[in-house]
């Protein structure tokens, strides 16, 4: 059995963070292992502000000790970290460990919740985590950032980006265009250093798709714990993703989450005893 682990924050109401990385690594079959770098919570009485609570390094530092116990870790997710601390004391223990599969999901803005952007992540993301990243999947704003170009608007933005993102040492950068890019599809571009390939998938329109990069990460990493090429990781994220937002859930008047389990929809199979 493969082992995967998600470094990562928490999301209360279960579509992003480490609730999103551990369904979506069970859907693929592979054994989910998280260290909570922080734990995001929401307030419906407040329209819905997000409170983001990080987590002591020592604390992290403890789980990873917990998670690092006994046999190899296939490969990692990083996902939403907190602080600059975090990012290094995650930095320094996958380096001790050595493990190759590291997806960089550099959480810095969250779609629709301008709240939650973490500026204080960025230096240490680009210092620490990146140069490690086997794969790294910002979305068009933390491009826009990582690159330091700003506002990208077109395909050949997000090239310019994922050139500067490959230079801080990502093998392989996906930059999602998602719903800002303004086109009629959904476009990611992938890079690797010497070529580009871009992905198109249908664009569903639609309000329920909380944690929808988060899960797509998550996708990457368990395919590539289970010795998927990077493009093939990319490629079966794409149809992993894409069945969940299809399939996304109201969870309540202020949010709706992708739904991680659409891919293989056990939940049908399970009515065969009834
Ligand atoms: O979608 C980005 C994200 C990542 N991680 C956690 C989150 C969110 C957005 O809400 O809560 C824990």
């Amino acid at each position: 059995m493969k082992k995967v682990l998600t470094i990562a924050g928490s999301d209360s109401t279960g579509g992003a963070g480490i609730q999103a990385d551990l369904k979506t690594f069970e859907e693929f079959g592979v054994f989910g292992f998280s260290s909570v770098t922080s734990v995001v919570t929401m307030d419906p009485t407040n329209g819905w502000t997000h409170e983001v609570t990080v987590l002591p390094e020592e604390l992290l530092r403890k789980q990873l000790v917990s998670v690092f116990a006994g046999e190899a870790i296939h490969a990692i997710k990083t996902g939403m970290m907190g602080n600059e601390r975090n990012i290094q004391v995650a930095s320094e223990v996958i380096k001790q460990q050595g493990v190759k599969n590291i997806v960089v999901d550099p959480v810095i803005a969250c779609k629709g919740t301008a709240q939650i952007l973490q500026p204080e992540s960025v230096e240490g993301l680009k210092r620490y985590l990146l140069p490690q990243a086997r794969v790294a999947t910002p979305n068009l704003v933390e491009a826009g950032i990582l690159s330091g170009l700003g506002d990208l608007k077109t395909i050949d933005d997000m090239k310019e980006a994922a050139k500067v993102i490959h230079r801080l040492g990502v093998a392989n950068v996906v930059v999602k265009g998602g719903h800002r890019l303004h086109e009629t599809r959904a476009i990611d571009l992938f890079y690797n250093g010497y070529e580009f390939e871009v992905f198109e998938g249908p664009l569903y329109v639609t309000e329920y798709n909380h944690g929808a990069g988060c899960t797509f990460a998550a996708a990457i990493t368990a395919a590539l714990a289970k010795e998927y090429t990077v493009l093939e990781a990319v490629r079966v994220a794409k149809l992993f993703v894409a069945a969940a937002i299809q399939q996304g859930v109201r969870i309540n008047p202020y949010v709706g989450h992708v739904w991680h389990g659409a891919y293989n929809s056990a939940q049908e199979r399970m009515k065969e005893v009834l």
